[in-house]
């Protein structure tokens, strides 16, 4: 069946989870409080691993919270339908998700000190890790191939618009001291070394057992064992065939899908599309 879109300012949303006055209401009334933690992302980019580790920071490597709480209500996802509500409600110090590119993003941000983590991930990932899963729900259209999926891609003609739009606009703050950025590869080399930056970001400390335990809790193995984080607890309605958001989390898988044509375009179209950028910008360029 056909997915549905909302469209708003020109961007597809799936319209089964995410309505068209929530994505008004952010943009217009809602308000960022100075204590706020976001987490940032372009979809398939790794939030939830993210999200995951804040969360171990937050409570020292104790994983009860992330055990016995489903990951979408310890960092609830903001233009969702289901999310605005509880963000809205929540009391401070409040930990949220969004997808949203910058231009649709609540104003009140750009002159709060509330805490940003934007992670990035390599857009060839992104594509692969966007086409197996949506394919596995009825959220978005069909793209029926791979191969269609990347011209889609490519053109921006996916909800939340396109990487390189999304990337860029959000780029644009990564001179503020509250706006943190990291990469998925650099998470993936150096878990650690990652962990260490974000709590330098947030002012926490963790001791040697402590940031054992979340690298213990947060590894792709215990998430895809755990059922609050792997999204076994999606409900059915929105998928068509056995959802599972642990697929391989790995860098480079585009390798493993990509003709050489594509790659090479892709390369074009990124560096059009990426131009300006110093040098090292990107860790897998
Ligand atoms: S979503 O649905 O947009 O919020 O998806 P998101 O969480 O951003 O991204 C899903 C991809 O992140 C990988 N992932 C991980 N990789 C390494 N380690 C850990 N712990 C981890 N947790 C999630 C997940 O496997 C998806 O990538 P792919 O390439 O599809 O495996």
């Amino acid at each position: 069946m056909m997915s549905e879109y909302t469209w708003f300012e020109g961007i597809a949303f799936s319209t089964k989870v995410i309505k068209k006055e929530t994505l008004e209401n952010i943009r217009n009334k809602f308000v960022v409080k100075e204590e706020d933690l976001i987490i940032l992302t372009y979809p398939k980019s790794g939030t939830n691993w993210l999200v995951e580790i804040v969360c171990l920071i937050q409570t020292k490597g104790d994983p009860k919270w992330i055990q016995s709480v489903p990951i979408w209500d310890c960092s609830p996802w903001l233009e969702a339908d289901y999310g605005y509500p509880l963000i809205i409600n929540k009391e401070v110090p409040r930990l949220f998700s969004s997808h949203l590119p910058i231009h649709l993003f609540s104003k009140s941000l750009f002159s709060s000190k509330a805490k940003v983590i934007y992670l990035i991930r390599n857009p060839r990932d992104v594509l692969v890790s966007a086409y197996f899963f949506w394919g596995k729900t009825n959220l978005v259209r069909n793209p029926g191939s791979l191969e269609t999926y990347f011209e889609w891609f490519l053109k921006g003609n996916v909800v939340y618009g396109s990487w390189f739009e999304h990337v860029r606009g959000w780029l644009s703050m990564r001179e503020c001291d509250n706006f943190l950025v990291l990469y998925y590869e650099d998470m993936k080399k150096d878990t650690k070394g990652t962990i260490k930056k974000i709590c330098d970001f947030l002012g926490k400390k963790l001791g040697p057992d402590e940031m054992e335990l979340v690298l213990k809790y947060s590894s792709f193995q215990a998430m895809k064992e755990n059922d609050m984080s792997n999204f076994s607890l999606v409900k059915n309605d929105f998928i068509t065939n056995g959802l599972n958001l642990m697929r391989k989390g790995t860098t480079g898988d585009w390798k493993n899908h990509f003709t050489v044509a594509q790659a090479e375009l892709f390369d074009k179209v990124f560096q059009e599309k990426m131009a300006g950028f110093p040098p090292g910008m990107f860790p897998w360029e």
